[in-house]
């Protein structure tokens, strides 16, 4: 496509500044068509990054393994580049933004010879919604181009939209330039020099190094959460690690909810649901990331800035997640999962039965006797959302939908209740600061470690997560507002052997059912000192092989222990110094009392 399709003076300047700097072999803007597509596809195909997959399995969709250096989001390599080193705050790496800028500029120069430099306008958020914006992603890797088909609105269509507007320019290269005649590999990636760099106060993303997910794809992470939580404090609006869902009652009333679990906590499972009870009707507007704004009604309106997903495949199956199993049957891409001989993809948990060979995301030769994963634990599936049988109608709706209810919780395996009721938005803007969870294997690290993730968004927030704190705060205290309600919920519980207590998955609609009861008074609860939580009786486990003694162990409040925690949380919010909240310090205060006084 040539750039006459755009006038836009701000991004044609920054194409020829960045083709100047990156020396690439010849620029392309894309269109977005589907011959478009094809022709990506096939290059990746020819320089062996892609693998068709059997049309008669997947239809038009890919397999591709990355450099076994490359496989996860690489947070000590993340950095936010604010002026003053107080506004990236204790939870991100701070560099100087000159400084950072020189680095960058000596990495970027000449980083994309030998390559194509593909120009990629994208919109997050149905295009022309009051609550989307435009990016611009110049990236020198086809695979993200190809991925951002799926995950974005992107093409032509968005330069239409953008005219003379502005845009967050959003630069990436996989960081290695190829001499004449030299061959490239597979996945080209510099894992010695990965760089994610955001740049709030401008508004601009900065990526090299490497070619995965979180990493590349920068409308995801880098543009929707980390700038857009920057972007959403200054104008008063909120962009969440969130899913968003729509859940009808029998009787047909029907209302929207979010919810922030930390990666691979089961966001995309419970966006897409199947309900246990009958007549009871879950669907999906987003599975990761979730932007609120306020309408002229007070309520806050959610879109989902993403047009795709990304999710973890290892645990996802027909039984686990029936409708992402649906969602992926073509025109997707598969990463770092294993490969059948005929064709298809495995990841551990697909089926029950391991197939007899395969080949490993390490390209290896696999049996069930293997002692290698046949899928890294963070391999993923790429697919459009509007393939989801159970996508909303209103998922592309431009206004939004109301949330009415909104869930935090993380993957903790003991006395952290099944679910609980904010008492009020400040009590609730707590609970969300004291989320936490085991390490999983969406990010390095060990897994297994229990990590704080406020709100979900500690790898995520663009700025000091204290005065992201306040802002949440502050949100409760606008004039008008009709709040949501919030809660926080826990699936994992386990007994003494390891064993799960609740059954989770399509039978946390028994939860869901609560809480959507206790936005229409509907549902009955006791005040405990935690929170709201449910009487008895309260949960519906009809025709559930689960007592209402087993419920009660999953429900109770386990004084001491939530003692223990409270000075947990006293330790952990010291990181914060001057920009805690005092709204946070009294809630722990009062959390405290309630304990002892109960
Ligand atoms: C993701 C993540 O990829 O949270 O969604 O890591
Ligand atoms: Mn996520």
């Amino acid at each position: 496509m040539s750039d006459t399709l755009t006038t836009n003076k701000k991004l044609l300047a920054w194409v020829k500044e960045v083709e100047q700097l990156c020396s690439p072999d010849s620029v392309y803007w894309c269109n977005g068509s589907q011959e478009e597509y094809t022709m990506l596809t096939d290059t990746l195909v020819k320089s062996g990054t892609f693998v068709k997959l059997n049309e008669d399995k997947k239809p038009n969709s890919f397999y591709c393994k990355s450099d076994p250096a490359d496989v996860a989001r690489v947070e000590d390599r993340t950095f936010i580049c604010s002026e003053k080193p107080e506004d990236a705050g204790p939870t991100n790496n701070w560099f100087d933004p000159k400084a950072m800028k020189e680095k960058l500029n000596s990495l970027f120069k000449g980083c994309m010879k030998g390559r194509t430099m593909y120009v990629i306008p994208f919109s997050m958020g149905p295009l022309g919604s009051d609550i989307a914006y435009i990016g611009v992603e110049i990236t020198d890797s086809a695979y993200v181009a190809c991925s951002l088909r799926i995950t974005t609105r992107m093409g032509k269509k968005v330069l239409d939209i953008l005219g003379d507007g502005d845009f967050v320019p959003c630069l990436h290269s996989v960081g290695v330039p190829l001499k004449a005649n030299q061959e490239d590999v597979a996945w080209p990636c510099n894992a010695e020099n990965k760089y994610i760099v955001h740049f709030p106060e401008e508004k601009a993303i900065w990526s090299f190094g490497s070619g995965y997910g979180g990493n590349a794809l920068l409308g995801k992470k880098c543009f929707a959460l980390r700038i857009a939580s920057y972007m959403a404090r200054q104008e008063g609006w909120l962009a969440e690690h969130m899913l968003i869902l729509g859940i009808t009652n029998p009787e047909g009333e029907k209302k929207y909810m979010a919810a922030a679990f930390p990666s691979a906590c089961g966001k995309t499972n419970l966006a897409m649901l199947t309900p246990s009870l009958p007549d009871w009707k879950i669907e999906t507007v987003g599975d990761d990331i979730a932007w609120m704004k306020f309408g002229d009604d007070g309520k806050l309106y959610a879109i989902n800035p993403e047009a795709g997903f990304f999710g973890v495949a290892p645990g996802t199956s027909m039984h686990t997640n029936p409708n992402a199993i649906l969602s992926l049957h073509s025109n997707s891409i598969f990463t770092n999962v294993a490969l059948t001989p005929d064709g298809d993809v495995w990841w551990e948990g697909l089926t029950k039965e391991k197939p007899a060979k395969l080949t490993n995301w390490l390209g290896n030769e696999w049996t069930p006797d293997s002692s290698e994963y046949a899928a890294h634990p963070n391999s993923r599936f790429t697919a459009p959302a509007n393939q989801c049988p159970v996508i909303d109608d209103r998922w592309e709706d431009p206004k939004g939908v109301p949330i009415s209810a909104i869930l935090f919780g993380g993957r903790r395996e003991s006395f952290v209740p099944l679910v609980y009721e904010a008492f009020d938005w400040s009590h609730g803007t707590f609970m969300g600061s004291i989320v936490s969870s085991e390490q999983t294997a969406a990010s390095e690290g060990k897994v297994g470690n229990i990590c704080h993730d406020p709100f979900a968004m500690l790898p995520f927030c663009g700025y000091n997560m204290g005065d992201y704190f306040q802002h949440w705060l502050d949100i409760g205290k606008k004039e008008g507002a009709h709040l949501p309600k919030i809660f926080y919920v826990n699936w994992f519980r386990k007994d003494e052997n390891g064993r799960f207590l609740w059954p989770g998955f399509g039978e946390n609609i028994r939860v869901l059912k609560w809480i959507f009861g206790r936005t229409n008074e509907a549902a009955t609860a006791e005040k405990t000192a935690l929170g709201y939580m449910p009487t008895k009786g309260a949960i519906d486990l009809t025709d559930m092989d689960f007592t209402e003694d087993e419920l009660r162990k999953i429900l109770n409040v386990d004084k001491e222990r939530w003692l223990a925690e409270v000075k947990e949380i006293r330790e952990f919010y010291k990181k914060f110094e001057n920009k805690l909240p005092k709204g946070l310090t009294k809630q722990v205060d009062a959390l405290e009392l309630r304990l002892k006084n109960s």
